[in-house]
Protein backbone atom coordinates (compact mmCIF):
# COMPACT_ATOMS: atom_id res chain seq x y z
CA UNK A 1 0.00 0.00 0.00
CA UNK A 2 1.21 3.47 -0.82
CA UNK A 3 -1.68 6.03 -0.12
CA UNK A 4 -2.96 7.31 3.23
CA UNK A 5 -5.64 9.00 3.94
CA UNK A 6 -6.48 12.39 6.28
CA UNK A 7 -5.87 10.45 10.41
CA UNK A 8 -9.25 11.38 11.11
CA UNK A 9 -12.94 10.52 9.90
CA UNK A 10 -15.58 13.27 10.31
CA UNK A 11 -18.08 13.10 13.37
CA UNK A 12 -19.95 16.81 11.98
CA UNK A 13 -20.21 18.27 8.45
CA UNK A 14 -21.31 21.83 7.76
CA UNK A 15 -23.40 22.64 4.34
CA UNK A 16 -21.89 24.43 1.73
CA UNK A 17 -23.36 25.68 -1.44
CA UNK A 18 -22.00 27.23 -5.01
CA UNK A 19 -24.19 29.85 -5.41
CA UNK A 20 -24.86 30.49 -9.65
CA UNK A 21 -22.54 32.83 -11.62
CA UNK A 22 -25.24 35.57 -12.14
CA UNK A 23 -25.57 36.21 -8.05
CA UNK A 24 -21.24 35.52 -8.00
CA UNK A 25 -21.14 38.08 -10.06
CA UNK A 26 -23.77 40.37 -8.48
CA UNK A 27 -22.14 39.81 -4.56
CA UNK A 28 -18.72 40.66 -6.01
CA UNK A 29 -20.26 43.95 -7.08
CA UNK A 30 -21.96 44.32 -3.95
CA UNK A 31 -18.62 43.89 -2.43
CA UNK A 32 -16.86 46.10 -4.26
CA UNK A 33 -14.26 43.60 -5.33
CA UNK A 34 -12.89 43.24 -1.97
CA UNK A 35 -13.29 39.60 -0.29
CA UNK A 36 -13.33 41.24 3.45
CA UNK A 37 -17.27 42.81 2.12
CA UNK A 38 -18.43 38.78 0.98
CA UNK A 39 -20.83 37.29 3.10
CA UNK A 40 -19.41 34.04 3.71
CA UNK A 41 -22.99 32.16 2.48
CA UNK A 42 -22.04 33.63 -0.53
CA UNK A 43 -18.75 31.56 -0.29
CA UNK A 44 -18.68 27.55 -1.91
CA UNK A 45 -14.47 27.18 -1.00
CA UNK A 46 -13.02 30.19 1.99
CA UNK A 47 -9.43 30.10 1.74
CA UNK A 48 -9.66 33.47 3.06
CA UNK A 49 -7.41 32.54 6.25
CA UNK A 50 -6.37 29.81 8.38
CA UNK A 51 -7.04 31.56 11.03
CA UNK A 52 -9.48 30.58 12.96
CA UNK A 53 -10.95 28.71 10.84
CA UNK A 54 -9.35 25.40 11.66
CA UNK A 55 -11.87 22.43 12.75
CA UNK A 56 -11.55 21.17 16.62
CA UNK A 57 -11.39 17.73 17.21
CA UNK A 58 -13.18 15.74 19.93
CA UNK A 59 -10.87 16.02 22.52
CA UNK A 60 -11.03 20.08 22.40
CA UNK A 61 -14.71 19.81 22.23
CA UNK A 62 -14.82 17.71 25.44
CA UNK A 63 -12.46 19.79 26.93
CA UNK A 64 -14.35 22.90 26.83
CA UNK A 65 -17.35 21.04 28.70
CA UNK A 66 -15.04 20.95 31.55
CA UNK A 67 -13.56 25.01 31.40
CA UNK A 68 -13.17 26.67 34.56
CA UNK A 69 -15.06 30.05 34.40
CA UNK A 70 -13.35 31.26 37.72
CA UNK A 71 -12.38 34.86 37.49
CA UNK A 72 -9.25 34.75 39.07
CA UNK A 73 -7.22 31.01 38.93
CA UNK A 74 -9.39 29.28 36.82
CA UNK A 75 -7.97 25.34 36.39
CA UNK A 76 -8.35 25.83 32.98
CA UNK A 77 -5.17 28.69 32.85
CA UNK A 78 -3.37 26.06 34.73
CA UNK A 79 -3.49 23.63 31.87
CA UNK A 80 -2.58 25.57 29.09
CA UNK A 81 0.24 26.89 31.76
CA UNK A 82 1.36 22.94 32.34
CA UNK A 83 0.81 22.84 28.15
CA UNK A 84 3.32 25.43 27.77
CA UNK A 85 5.86 24.15 30.37
CA UNK A 86 5.82 21.02 28.78
CA UNK A 87 6.04 21.36 24.81
CA UNK A 88 7.91 24.81 24.99
CA UNK A 89 9.86 24.94 28.40
CA UNK A 90 8.62 28.09 28.91
CA UNK A 91 8.24 29.31 32.57
CA UNK A 92 5.50 32.30 32.16
CA UNK A 93 2.18 32.71 30.16
CA UNK A 94 -0.61 35.02 29.27
CA UNK A 95 -3.47 34.06 27.43
CA UNK A 96 -5.04 37.31 25.72
CA UNK A 97 -8.16 37.52 23.24
CA UNK A 98 -5.77 36.73 20.05
CA UNK A 99 -2.21 37.26 18.36
CA UNK A 100 -2.58 41.17 18.15
CA UNK A 101 -3.88 40.89 22.10
CA UNK A 102 -0.18 39.79 22.47
CA UNK A 103 1.55 42.02 20.61
CA UNK A 104 -0.45 45.01 22.12
CA UNK A 105 0.50 44.17 25.84
CA UNK A 106 4.16 43.13 25.08
CA UNK A 107 5.18 45.81 22.64
CA UNK A 108 5.31 48.54 24.85
CA UNK A 109 7.84 46.73 26.75
CA UNK A 110 10.28 45.68 24.65
CA UNK A 111 10.15 49.71 23.09
CA UNK A 112 11.90 51.56 24.86
CA UNK A 113 12.29 54.64 23.10
CA UNK A 114 11.03 56.10 19.49
CA UNK A 115 12.27 55.41 16.59
CA UNK A 116 13.63 52.20 17.62
CA UNK A 117 14.33 49.45 15.26
CA UNK A 118 12.60 45.52 15.80
CA UNK A 119 14.53 43.36 13.02
CA UNK A 120 12.48 40.81 11.40
CA UNK A 121 12.80 38.12 8.96
CA UNK A 122 9.30 40.07 7.39
CA UNK A 123 6.39 41.10 10.14
CA UNK A 124 3.24 40.20 9.45
CA UNK A 125 0.59 43.20 9.20
CA UNK A 126 -0.77 43.84 12.61
CA UNK A 127 2.78 43.34 14.12
CA UNK A 128 3.62 46.18 12.17
CA UNK A 129 1.29 48.04 12.99
CA UNK A 130 1.43 46.85 16.89
CA UNK A 131 5.62 48.16 16.34
CA UNK A 132 4.48 51.47 14.73
CA UNK A 133 1.78 52.23 17.46
CA UNK A 134 4.58 51.73 20.28
CA UNK A 135 6.96 54.25 18.25
CA UNK A 136 9.00 51.50 16.85
CA UNK A 137 9.85 51.09 13.22
CA UNK A 138 9.76 47.56 11.49
CA UNK A 139 11.97 46.25 9.42
CA UNK A 140 12.24 43.36 7.37
CA UNK A 141 15.40 40.93 6.49
CA UNK A 142 14.58 37.57 5.20
CA UNK A 143 16.71 36.20 2.52
CA UNK A 144 16.51 37.75 -1.45
CA UNK A 145 15.63 34.19 -2.50
CA UNK A 146 12.33 34.58 -0.38
CA UNK A 147 11.31 36.61 -3.93
CA UNK A 148 12.09 34.66 -6.29
CA UNK A 149 9.28 32.72 -6.47
CA UNK A 150 10.50 29.71 -8.67
CA UNK A 151 14.02 29.51 -6.72
CA UNK A 152 14.58 26.00 -5.06
CA UNK A 153 15.23 27.02 -1.00
CA UNK A 154 14.22 24.47 1.60
CA UNK A 155 14.02 27.58 4.30
CA UNK A 156 13.06 30.83 2.25
CA UNK A 157 11.95 32.49 5.60
CA UNK A 158 15.60 32.66 6.77
CA UNK A 159 17.19 35.85 8.00
CA UNK A 160 20.05 37.25 5.93
CA UNK A 161 22.13 37.11 9.44
CA UNK A 162 25.15 39.87 7.64
CA UNK A 163 23.25 42.59 6.33
CA UNK A 164 20.69 42.40 9.37
CA UNK A 165 24.59 42.66 11.82
CA UNK A 166 25.83 45.22 9.27
CA UNK A 167 22.46 47.45 10.28
CA UNK A 168 23.09 46.94 13.85
CA UNK A 169 26.53 48.05 13.15
CA UNK A 170 25.43 50.95 11.39
CA UNK A 171 22.79 51.94 13.41
CA UNK A 172 24.40 51.13 16.60
CA UNK A 173 23.02 48.59 19.28
CA UNK A 174 20.80 51.68 20.80
CA UNK A 175 18.66 52.36 18.15
CA UNK A 176 17.30 48.56 18.13
CA UNK A 177 14.56 47.09 20.07
CA UNK A 178 14.37 43.37 19.51
CA UNK A 179 14.91 40.67 17.06
CA UNK A 180 11.79 39.29 15.80
CA UNK A 181 11.24 35.59 14.36
CA UNK A 182 8.14 35.10 12.89
CA UNK A 183 7.89 31.25 12.12
CA UNK A 184 6.84 30.37 9.74
CA UNK A 185 7.18 33.64 7.96
CA UNK A 186 3.71 34.49 6.76
CA UNK A 187 4.07 37.48 4.10
CA UNK A 188 6.87 35.37 2.44
CA UNK A 189 4.52 32.05 1.71
CA UNK A 190 4.92 30.55 4.81
CA UNK A 191 7.73 30.05 4.56
CA UNK A 192 9.72 28.26 7.29
CA UNK A 193 13.38 29.26 8.81
CA UNK A 194 16.18 26.50 9.91
CA UNK A 195 17.55 25.71 13.07
CA UNK A 196 20.94 26.86 11.78
CA UNK A 197 19.24 30.13 10.95
CA UNK A 198 17.64 30.35 14.09
CA UNK A 199 20.79 29.64 16.24
CA UNK A 200 22.54 32.70 13.88
CA UNK A 201 19.86 34.93 14.83
CA UNK A 202 20.16 34.30 18.77
CA UNK A 203 24.26 34.33 17.90
CA UNK A 204 23.82 37.94 16.57
CA UNK A 205 21.25 38.82 19.21
CA UNK A 206 23.81 37.25 22.45
CA UNK A 207 26.47 39.91 20.45
CA UNK A 208 24.66 42.42 21.11
CA UNK A 209 22.34 42.10 23.73
CA UNK A 210 19.75 42.20 22.04
CA UNK A 211 16.22 40.35 23.30
CA UNK A 212 14.74 37.96 20.80
CA UNK A 213 11.01 36.66 20.43
CA UNK A 214 8.94 34.39 18.11
CA UNK A 215 6.34 35.06 16.64
CA UNK A 216 4.84 31.52 16.71
CA UNK A 217 1.74 31.33 15.20
CA UNK A 218 2.63 28.69 12.93
CA UNK A 219 5.14 27.08 15.69
CA UNK A 220 4.18 23.43 14.61
CA UNK A 221 4.31 23.76 10.94
CA UNK A 222 7.48 24.99 11.55
CA UNK A 223 8.61 22.30 13.16
CA UNK A 224 7.57 19.76 10.36
CA UNK A 225 9.62 21.64 8.27
CA UNK A 226 12.52 21.20 9.82
CA UNK A 227 12.04 17.57 10.38
CA UNK A 228 11.61 17.17 7.07
CA UNK A 229 14.50 19.88 5.44
CA UNK A 230 17.01 20.35 7.94
CA UNK A 231 19.93 16.99 8.70
CA UNK A 232 20.44 15.60 11.76
CA UNK A 233 16.26 16.11 12.51
CA UNK A 234 14.53 13.90 10.45
CA UNK A 235 14.64 11.34 13.99
CA UNK A 236 13.66 14.03 16.19
CA UNK A 237 10.22 14.18 17.50
CA UNK A 238 7.93 17.61 16.76
CA UNK A 239 8.47 18.11 20.60
CA UNK A 240 11.93 18.14 20.59
CA UNK A 241 12.46 20.16 17.51
CA UNK A 242 9.90 22.75 19.08
CA UNK A 243 11.57 22.84 22.41
CA UNK A 244 14.88 23.27 20.69
CA UNK A 245 13.35 26.22 18.59
CA UNK A 246 12.38 28.06 21.30
CA UNK A 247 14.92 27.49 23.82
CA UNK A 248 16.83 30.01 21.50
CA UNK A 249 14.14 32.64 22.29
CA UNK A 250 13.27 34.68 25.39
CA UNK A 251 10.04 34.94 24.59
CA UNK A 252 6.86 34.77 22.25
CA UNK A 253 3.98 35.93 21.09
CA UNK A 254 1.73 33.58 19.62
CA UNK A 255 -2.07 33.93 17.61
CA UNK A 256 -3.68 30.60 18.73
CA UNK A 257 -6.05 30.49 15.85
CA UNK A 258 -3.49 28.67 13.37
CA UNK A 259 -1.33 26.21 14.97
CA UNK A 260 -3.31 25.38 18.15
CA UNK A 261 -6.22 25.19 15.76
CA UNK A 262 -8.65 27.11 18.49
CA UNK A 263 -11.33 29.31 16.35
CA UNK A 264 -10.43 32.55 18.99
CA UNK A 265 -7.13 32.86 21.36
CA UNK A 266 -3.41 34.07 21.92
CA UNK A 267 -0.61 33.77 23.91
CA UNK A 268 2.45 35.49 25.46
CA UNK A 269 5.10 32.92 26.26
CA UNK A 270 7.95 33.76 28.76
CA UNK A 271 11.27 31.68 28.76
CA UNK A 272 12.71 32.69 31.94
CA UNK A 273 12.58 36.62 32.47
CA UNK A 274 10.19 37.39 35.46
CA UNK A 275 10.17 41.24 35.37
CA UNK A 276 9.25 41.08 31.45
CA UNK A 277 5.82 38.81 32.83
CA UNK A 278 5.51 41.52 35.80
CA UNK A 279 5.45 44.13 33.27
CA UNK A 280 3.27 42.44 30.48
CA UNK A 281 1.27 40.87 33.12
CA UNK A 282 0.23 44.80 34.75
CA UNK A 283 -0.01 45.97 30.67
CA UNK A 284 -2.59 42.66 30.18
CA UNK A 285 -5.21 43.90 33.38
CA UNK A 286 -6.51 47.20 31.70
CA UNK A 287 -6.54 46.05 28.42
CA UNK A 288 -7.54 42.13 27.99
CA UNK A 289 -8.13 40.96 31.51
CA UNK A 290 -7.20 39.25 34.52
CA UNK A 291 -3.69 37.61 33.92
CA UNK A 292 -5.30 33.80 34.51
CA UNK A 293 -8.04 34.43 31.35
CA UNK A 294 -6.62 37.46 29.78
CA UNK A 295 -9.46 37.67 27.26
CA UNK A 296 -10.38 34.33 26.82
CA UNK A 297 -13.18 32.31 28.72
CA UNK A 298 -12.27 29.00 30.86
CA UNK A 299 -13.55 27.27 28.24
CA UNK A 300 -11.75 28.34 25.11
CA UNK A 301 -8.85 27.94 27.20
CA UNK A 302 -9.40 24.46 27.70
CA UNK A 303 -9.66 24.24 24.05
CA UNK A 304 -6.24 25.89 23.61
CA UNK A 305 -4.34 23.84 25.58
CA UNK A 306 -5.66 20.52 24.20
CA UNK A 307 -5.07 22.13 20.64
CA UNK A 308 -1.70 22.89 21.39
CA UNK A 309 -1.06 19.49 21.62
CA UNK A 310 -3.47 18.50 18.58
CA UNK A 311 -0.92 21.05 16.66
CA UNK A 312 2.36 18.98 17.30
CA UNK A 313 0.87 15.63 16.19
CA UNK A 314 2.65 14.09 12.97
CA UNK A 315 -0.15 12.35 11.50
CA UNK A 316 -1.82 15.64 11.61
CA UNK A 317 0.98 17.37 10.28
CA UNK A 318 2.04 15.24 7.89
CA UNK A 319 -1.21 15.23 6.35
CA UNK A 320 -1.82 19.09 7.06
CA UNK A 321 0.99 20.19 5.12
CA UNK A 322 0.87 17.32 2.53
CA UNK A 323 -2.76 18.72 1.22
CA UNK A 324 -1.11 21.94 1.08
CA UNK A 325 1.76 20.68 -1.27
CA UNK A 326 -1.16 18.76 -3.18
CA UNK A 327 -2.72 21.84 -3.95
CA UNK A 328 0.38 23.57 -4.96
CA UNK A 329 2.01 20.68 -6.83
CA UNK A 330 -1.16 20.49 -8.80
CA UNK A 331 -0.82 24.09 -9.84
CA UNK A 332 2.61 24.28 -10.80
CA UNK A 333 2.19 21.24 -13.25
CA UNK A 334 -0.85 23.36 -14.71
CA UNK A 335 1.90 25.99 -15.16
CA UNK A 336 -0.03 27.95 -12.81
CA UNK A 337 2.89 30.56 -11.43
CA UNK A 338 3.25 29.97 -7.08
CA UNK A 339 5.94 30.40 -4.46
CA UNK A 340 8.20 27.16 -4.34
CA UNK A 341 8.94 25.43 -2.79
CA UNK A 342 4.96 25.16 -1.16
CA UNK A 343 4.44 27.07 2.25
CA UNK A 344 2.88 25.40 5.38
CA UNK A 345 -0.62 27.44 5.45
CA UNK A 346 -0.92 28.23 2.15
CA UNK A 347 -0.36 28.46 -1.34
CA UNK A 348 0.95 31.76 -2.59
CA UNK A 349 -0.12 32.30 -6.14
CA UNK A 350 2.07 34.71 -8.11
CA UNK A 351 0.03 37.13 -9.53
CA UNK A 352 2.59 39.59 -11.15
CA UNK A 353 3.74 36.18 -13.46
CA UNK A 354 0.26 35.36 -13.84
CA UNK A 355 -1.21 38.68 -14.99
CA UNK A 356 1.90 40.75 -15.87
CA UNK A 357 0.21 42.91 -18.26
CA UNK A 358 -1.82 44.16 -14.73
CA UNK A 359 0.78 46.96 -12.70
CA UNK A 360 1.50 46.78 -8.96
CA UNK A 361 -0.83 50.09 -8.74
CA UNK A 362 -3.50 48.26 -10.05
CA UNK A 363 -3.39 45.04 -7.69
CA UNK A 364 -3.10 42.15 -10.39
CA UNK A 365 -3.65 39.46 -7.09
CA UNK A 366 -6.61 41.67 -5.63
CA UNK A 367 -8.09 41.19 -9.47
CA UNK A 368 -6.77 37.24 -9.29
CA UNK A 369 -8.78 36.77 -6.13
CA UNK A 370 -12.10 38.73 -7.98
CA UNK A 371 -11.59 35.96 -11.08
CA UNK A 372 -11.33 33.11 -8.84
CA UNK A 373 -14.56 34.04 -6.96
CA UNK A 374 -16.31 34.55 -10.18
CA UNK A 375 -15.05 31.56 -11.99
CA UNK A 376 -15.43 29.11 -8.84
CA UNK A 377 -17.27 30.64 -5.57
CA UNK A 378 -13.92 30.16 -4.02
CA UNK A 379 -12.62 33.11 -1.54
CA UNK A 380 -8.64 33.88 -1.70
CA UNK A 381 -7.05 36.72 0.01
CA UNK A 382 -4.09 39.10 -1.83
CA UNK A 383 -0.95 39.87 0.00
CA UNK A 384 0.51 42.15 -2.15
CA UNK A 385 0.74 46.31 -2.68
CA UNK A 386 -3.00 46.57 -1.46
CA UNK A 387 -2.26 45.12 1.84
CA UNK A 388 1.35 47.16 1.96
CA UNK A 389 -0.88 50.53 1.10
CA UNK A 390 0.76 54.14 1.13
CA UNK A 391 4.50 55.45 2.32
CA UNK A 392 2.70 57.30 5.49
CA UNK A 393 4.92 60.25 4.76
CA UNK A 394 4.39 60.91 0.72
CA UNK A 395 1.27 59.26 0.21
CA UNK A 396 2.28 56.99 -2.55
CA UNK A 397 1.40 54.04 -3.08
CA UNK A 398 4.25 51.30 -1.75
CA UNK A 399 5.09 48.56 -4.13
CA UNK A 400 5.48 45.10 -2.61
CA UNK A 401 8.36 42.83 -3.29
CA UNK A 402 5.76 40.00 -4.59
CA UNK A 403 2.06 39.85 -5.64
CA UNK A 404 0.76 37.31 -4.10
CA UNK A 405 -2.63 35.75 -4.13
CA UNK A 406 -3.00 33.84 -0.96
CA UNK A 407 -5.17 30.78 -1.23
CA UNK A 408 -4.98 29.86 2.42
CA UNK A 409 -6.02 26.24 3.99
CA UNK A 410 -7.82 25.90 7.26
CA UNK A 411 -6.90 23.00 9.40
CA UNK A 412 -9.22 19.88 8.76
CA UNK A 413 -11.90 21.72 7.15
CA UNK A 414 -11.63 20.54 3.58
CA UNK A 415 -10.83 17.24 1.38
CA UNK A 416 -8.32 16.82 -1.13
CA UNK A 417 -11.71 17.03 -3.76
CA UNK A 418 -12.14 20.67 -2.88
CA UNK A 419 -8.27 21.65 -3.77
CA UNK A 420 -9.54 19.34 -6.46
CA UNK A 421 -12.02 22.00 -7.14
CA UNK A 422 -9.77 24.79 -6.87
CA UNK A 423 -7.09 23.49 -9.64
CA UNK A 424 -10.03 23.38 -12.19
CA UNK A 425 -11.40 26.84 -11.57
CA UNK A 426 -8.01 28.50 -11.17
CA UNK A 427 -6.73 26.54 -14.46
CA UNK A 428 -9.80 27.41 -16.34
CA UNK A 429 -8.74 31.10 -15.08
CA UNK A 430 -4.81 30.59 -16.27
CA UNK A 431 -6.17 30.18 -19.87
CA UNK A 432 -8.09 33.52 -20.22
CA UNK A 433 -5.67 35.39 -17.88
CA UNK A 434 -4.85 37.93 -20.88
CA UNK A 435 -8.26 39.57 -20.65
CA UNK A 436 -7.93 40.33 -17.09
CA UNK A 437 -8.63 43.96 -16.03
CA UNK A 438 -6.51 45.54 -13.15
CA UNK A 439 -8.40 47.62 -10.47
CA UNK A 440 -9.09 51.01 -9.17
CA UNK A 441 -10.36 52.72 -5.91
CA UNK A 442 -13.71 53.73 -5.45
CA UNK A 443 -13.36 53.71 -1.90
CA UNK A 444 -10.05 53.66 -0.35
CA UNK A 445 -9.74 54.03 3.68
CA UNK A 446 -6.81 55.88 5.91
CA UNK A 447 -5.71 52.69 7.74
CA UNK A 448 -5.80 49.14 7.33
CA UNK A 449 -7.45 49.87 4.17
CA UNK A 450 -7.56 46.61 2.39
CA UNK A 451 -10.81 45.46 5.00
CA UNK A 452 -12.94 47.97 4.07
CA UNK A 453 -11.65 49.42 0.61
CA UNK A 454 -13.74 48.66 -2.68
CA UNK A 455 -12.39 48.24 -6.34
CA UNK A 456 -13.71 48.83 -9.79
CA UNK A 457 -12.17 47.31 -12.84
CA UNK A 458 -10.15 49.80 -14.59
CA UNK A 459 -11.75 51.14 -18.27
CA UNK A 460 -9.96 49.55 -20.79
C1 LIG B 1 -3.74 35.57 8.53
F1 LIG B 1 -6.04 39.85 6.57
N1 LIG B 1 -2.68 36.23 10.57
O1 LIG B 1 -2.62 35.16 8.14
P1 LIG B 1 -4.39 37.48 15.20
N2 LIG B 1 1.36 36.94 13.43
C2 LIG B 1 1.22 36.23 12.30
C3 LIG B 1 -0.04 36.13 11.72
O2 LIG B 1 -0.18 35.42 10.61
C4 LIG B 1 -1.17 36.78 12.34
C5 LIG B 1 -0.93 37.50 13.53
C6 LIG B 1 0.32 37.57 14.05
C7 LIG B 1 -3.81 36.20 9.85
C8 LIG B 1 -5.11 36.84 10.25
C9 LIG B 1 -5.19 38.19 9.64
O3 LIG B 1 -4.96 41.92 7.88
C10 LIG B 1 -5.06 40.71 8.48
O4 LIG B 1 -4.77 36.33 16.05
C11 LIG B 1 2.40 35.58 11.69
O5 LIG B 1 -5.09 37.53 13.88
O6 LIG B 1 -4.49 38.78 15.92
C12 LIG B 1 -2.45 36.72 11.77
O7 LIG B 1 -2.84 37.24 14.89
C13 LIG B 1 -2.06 38.18 14.26
C14 LIG B 1 -5.66 38.38 8.38
C15 LIG B 1 -4.69 39.25 10.32
C16 LIG B 1 -5.60 39.63 7.79
C17 LIG B 1 -4.64 40.53 9.77
O8 LIG B 1 -4.76 35.44 7.85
Amino acid sequence: MTLTAEPYKIKMVESIHLIPKEERARALLAAGYNPFLLKSEDVYIDLLTDSGTGAMSDRQWAAMMVGDESYAGSRSFFRIKEAVKDIFDYDYVIPTHQGRGAEQVLFPHLIHKKDQYVLGNMHFDTTMAHIELNGGIPINFVIEEAFDTQMEHPFKGNFDTERMEAFILNQGRDKIAFILVTATCNSAGGQPVSMANLRAVRQVADKYGLPLWIDAARYAENAWFIKSREQGYQNKTIKEIVREMFAMADGFTMSAKKDAIVNMGGLIGIRRDESTFQNASSTCVPFEGFITYGGMSGRDMEALAAGLYDGIDPDYLENRIGQVAYLGHQLRERGVPIQWPVGGHAVFVDAKKFLPHISPEQFPAQALVGELYLEGGIRAVEVGSLLLGRNPQTGKQRVADAEFMRLTIPRRVYTNRHMDVVVDALSAIWQRRENIRGLEFSYEPKVLRHFLCRLQPVER
